[in-house]
């Protein structure tokens, strides 16, 4: 089988395609190269005395796990002098980070969750880092929060990288959706799934069923209907995984179907769900769709919804279309 790396995929995307501008080339490629640096972190674990809390908190009031930083500080680093960036944001930085100005600026703002999944760290269960690239405005000057607030359908990339057995790269440039896996040995990233779909139909849901007290009438309702099984209104016996990492979860939804949700819930409604919108639901809203998945809030299309900050939380339904169009009309009625 001839191998076809991250790079010359990204060169031919744009010779045929004119999609993927040299920039943006050289953007995805140092994103990837911080994946790969987070992966051999990853896979040293307690050996790289990489395992383990810090003292600290993030913005969102979470205790840091030593990887959270040491990946936001791979991704930050790798991102900072290649003059294709204005500015990055991060789970893990209250404000956003523009470039030092003894760098060249780029067109581009990245953000991401450099390590998603964190409670699963220590216990050696997939984990991942995901991303999403805007546009700066036009004529931005020193960036601010506000160039950021830019709806999900602007993004021009997205992707993650999932650190589990194998560690995969899916990307998508707004033509599909393509997976890459790490060759460990050669240290490349290879096309190994190219335009992944979603089966529109599913039997598999996932969701933190310890909620479910606190849940919204929609989500009681529509998860009491795929628990009764064969015998409800459905009729057919769904299965549930919840594995705490959205990556892996999502992984799985792209290669075999299924729903992933997140709700909103009874506990606090000031925080609405657990996800944030900016790098971890537009991302993945982003790459669902264009595997012919669908992704809403409960209410609507999760990448139509106008960002007020940085660290917004929003409700999650994700993943085979005709599940989310189920639970979606549900919070309709
Ligand atoms: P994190 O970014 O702090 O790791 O939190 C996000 C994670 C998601 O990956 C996952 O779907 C969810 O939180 C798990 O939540 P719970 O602790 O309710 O299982
Ligand atoms: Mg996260």
């Amino acid at each position: 089988m001839k191998r076809i790396s991250l790079t010359q995929y990204l060169v031919e995307e744009q010779r045929l395609h004119n999609t993927i501008p040299a920039e943006l080339r050289l953007l995805i490629e140092v994103v990837a190269r911080s994946c790969k640096t987070i992966a051999h972190s990853v896979g040293k674990g307690a050996l790289g005395d990489v395992l383990g809390a810090l003292e600290s908190e993030n913005v969102q009031g979470e205790v840091q796990k030593k990887l959270d930083v040491i990946s936001n500080e791979i991704l930050l680093e790798a991102n900072e002098w290649g003059g294709h960036l204005a500015a990055m944001a991060s789970e893990e930085m209250e404000s956003i980070h523009p470039i030092p100005n003894r760098y060249p600026k780029g067109e581009y703002m990245l953000l991401f969750d450099p390590l998603d999944g964190s409670s699963n760290i220590d216990v050696n269960v997939s984990i991942g880092t995901i991303f999403s690239v805007l546009k700066a405005p036009e004529g931005m000057g020193q960036p601010t929060e506000a160039d950021f607030m830019q709806a999900g359908s602007k993004q021009v990339a997205a992707g993650y990288a999932v650190y589990g057995p194998q560690t995969m790269l899916v990307l998508t440039t707004g033509r599909g959706v393509n997976c890459f896996t790490l060759d460990r040995e050669m240290g490349s990233w290879v096309l190994t799934q190219r335009d992944m779909q979603i089966p529109a139909k599913t039997k598999e849901f996932a969701i933190n069923m310890s909620n479910a007290r606190h849940w919204h009438a929609p989500v009681k309702r529509y998860i009491d209907e795929l628990l009764a099984g064969d015998s409800g209104p459905r009729g057919t016996n769904f299965n549930m995984r919840w594995v705490a990492s959205m990556v892996a979860d999502v992984h799985r939804i792209l290669n075999r179907g299924g729903i992933f949700m997140y709700p909103a819930d009874m506990r606090d409604t000031s925080m609405p769900g657990k996800l944030r919108l900016m790098y971890e639901a537009n991302p993945m809203a982003f790459i669902v769709e264009q595997a012919g998945g669908a992704a809403t809030d409960g209410k609507q299309r999760i990448m139509d919804i106008e960002p007020h900050k940085l660290h917004q939380r929003v409700p999650v339904f994700l993943g085979s279309r005709d599940e989310v169009a189920v639970v979606t009309s549900y919070h309709h009625e």
